[in-house]
């Protein structure tokens, strides 16, 4: 093919915009999470995704012992104040673990520069199953209880909602009396969309519960319960749903992409055998989102 026909060839892309994110998360280098699994998800997703990289790390804290944990909390100021001068803007601003709860103000300062349409997408990330994640604290419940304020978009699990509302946790199952009131409590402290994730109406099934304050509506979105708890599942779950949201997918449809290709990676590991701290085979999973955003050629 010459030059000029793979230039007719993308013609079709004039007067297209490219979608853009950052990506506020730390950077942990072994045990897939956080930026080594949002970066590949968003951009098979066509999606052009920008790091902060909020800390660095050995590996993530779940089950490994003696990692390092190097805070950028002092670099994240000039990092952000080179970009405002650059004028960078973005469709979307999606955060997860942050490296300190000073990061959450500087975070927030930087979403106010930003366009009104700009996506403020938070992924409180603190905790599973009735506890907070090392190193965290109430320091980092309170900061991100202020950050869920501003939000448009959060996706908790049970863990992390009942810290943000400052109730006990509760162990599962839920009933759908429960949900809907937890994801109606967190939709006051500002955000218009709740996604609480981890939530199975039924026996045997998990998913997640979907609410639209907008329109006071609770939609439940499940798949099979597979057996094991994964690491990083959370941070493939909420990557899939932006990659779907960026496409111009309906939030509910972009949240059936997810909760179905996570349980796919999540399969793919079972069989393999993997060891649950490593995470999970997202990459396998990779061609599906592509075919399921209506990429494939
Ligand atoms: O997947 C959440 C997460 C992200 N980053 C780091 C973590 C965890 C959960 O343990 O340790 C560093």
């Amino acid at each position: 093919m010459n030059k000029k026909s793979l230039i007719e060839k993308y013609q079709y892309l004039e007067n297209t915009h490219q979608p853009r994110a950052a990506l506020f998360h730390d950077l942990s280098g072994f045990g897939k999470c956080s930026l080594t699994v949002a970066l590949p998800i968003l951009s098979a997703a066509g999606v052009e995704a920008s790091c902060i990289p909020t800390a660095v790390l050995s590996t993530h804290t779940g089950g490994f012992e003696g990692y390092t944990f190097r805070d950028l909390t002092e670099d994240l100021p000039a990092f952000l104040a080179h970009w405002k001068e650059l004028g960078f803007e973005f469709d979307a601003v999606y955060s997860g673990y942050l490296g300190s709860p000073e990061q959450a103000e500087i975070l927030e300062a930087f979403v106010e520069t930003q366009k009104p349409e700009t996506l403020f997408f938070v992924d409180p990330v603190m905790g599973d199953f009735g506890s907070l994640y090392p190193g965290f604290d109430d320091g980092m419940v309170r900061a991100m209880r202020k950050l869920i304020g501003k939000a448009d978009l959060i996706l908790p699990n049970m863990t992390e909602a009942s810290l943000l509302l400052g109730i006990p946790y509760q162990e599962p199952p839920y009933s759908e009396e429960y949900v809907n009131k937890i994801v109606r409590e967190l939709a006051a402290v500002g955000p218009q969309f709740v996604i609480l994730t981890g939530i199975g109406l039924e026996e045997g099934q998990t998913g997640a519960a979907v609410y639209d304050s907008a329109a006071d509506q609770v939609d439940f979105i499940e798949t099979e319960q597979l057996p094991g708890s994964f690491h990083g599942t959370g941070d493939v779950f909420s990557s899939l749903v932006l990659a779907g949201l960026m496409n111009g997918k309906p939030l509910t449809e972009a949240v059936r992409i997810a909760v179905d290709l996570t349980a796919e990676a999540i399969a793919r590991t079972i069989v393999r055998k993997r060891p649950a701290r490593e995470g999970v085979d997202f990459e396998g999973v990779l061609p599906q989102l592509i075919e399921r955003l209506g990429h494939s050629e």
